[in-house]
């Protein structure tokens, strides 16, 4: 077996909300696994910020500026890349927001906006994308998913929705595209030490400890621990995986966990 089963080299990847935490991560790890990189964001300034730390790193890496909730504006960006750049050979689905309440207080504006930017939004641009993929018979898609794909937790039941949802769009457009020889998979991070979760990383916030304790690694994971699977569903490495969740989540999902003290 050859390392090059696993080299992105010639591949253009689109990475959405790619500026920071888990998509920052990728796009340099399948950057610096060969692949051109075009990060997604809709602010042109830390859009501009990635492009420069990506080139500092040696990876050809450029932008595209557009709101994942925008049906038009990623129609019209994905015209242009296929159009005018190149064609996106993988796509990976990381944008995401969320809105923590107790579900009798969730505000119907918050649930919309998290089921529109973590479940229609990577169903639009994987529509838009996989019209191209499907014409050239060929491409990888990989879903951001997570733990609340499988559990459910307090707070957040518009979030657990959308990516319970995320995973079975990933299962389904595996059925409808895989024989267009198109992989559609899934990356399912455990709990991540990025902006989304700052707040559980306080000084004095129980939830610290139960997510370590509840962790068999013990550890919160870095975004650089979700790279390894991220270029092995990018690479002909995993050309016949389709419609699989992978979740690097140290273990979190395969234990019962153990008391806070033993
Ligand atoms: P993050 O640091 O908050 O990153 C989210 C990214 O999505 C930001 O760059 C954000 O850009 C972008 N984004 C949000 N809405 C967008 C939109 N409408 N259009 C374009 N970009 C948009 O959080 P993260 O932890 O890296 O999260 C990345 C993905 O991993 C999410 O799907 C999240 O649900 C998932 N995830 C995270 C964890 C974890 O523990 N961290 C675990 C499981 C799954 P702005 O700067 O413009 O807001
Ligand atoms: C939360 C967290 C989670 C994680 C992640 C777990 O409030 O429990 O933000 O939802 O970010 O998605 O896999």
């Amino acid at each position: 077996m050859s390392l090059s089963l696993f080299s992105l080299s010639g591949k253009r990847v689109l990475v959405t909300g790619g500026t920071q935490g888990i998509g920052y991560a990728i796009a340099n790890g399948l950057g610096k696994a060969g692949a051109t990189v075009l990060v997604n964001a809709r602010n042109q300034e830390k859009l501009n910020q990635c492009i420069t730390a990506l080139r500092s790193e040696g990876i050809d890496a450029g932008g595209a500026l557009f709101d994942v909730t925008n049906a038009e504006s990623v129609k019209e960006a994905i015209t242009h890349i296929e159009t005018t750049i190149g064609p996106i050979d993988i796509l990976v689905n990381n944008a995401g927001i969320i809105r923590r309440a107790p579900a009798e207080e969730l505000p119907e504006a918050d649930w919309n906006e998290v089921i529109l930017t973590n479940l229609t939004a990577p169903f639009m641009v994987s529509k838009y994308v996989g019209q191209h993929m499907i014409k050239r018979k060929s491409g990888k898609i990989i879903n951001i998913c997570s733990l609340m794909s499988e559990l459910g937790r307090d707070t957040v039941s518009a979030y657990a929705a959308a990516k319970g949802g995320i995973k079975m769009l990933t299962r389904n457009l595996a059925t409808e595209w895989a024989h267009h020889n198109i992989q559609i998979n899934g990356i399912g991070p455990g709990y991540i030490a990025t902006p989304i979760n700052t707040s559980y990383r306080e000084e004095g916030n129980p939830l610290n400890d139960y997510i370590i304790s509840r962790t068999p690694a013990g550890r919160w994971g870095s975004p650089e621990d979700l790279v390894g699977a991220a270029v092995f569903l990018a690479s002909e490495a995993s050309d016949f995986v389709n419609g699989q969740i992978i979740y690097v989540d140290g273990g979190l999902l395969t234990s019962f966990g153990k008391p806070f003290k033993q």
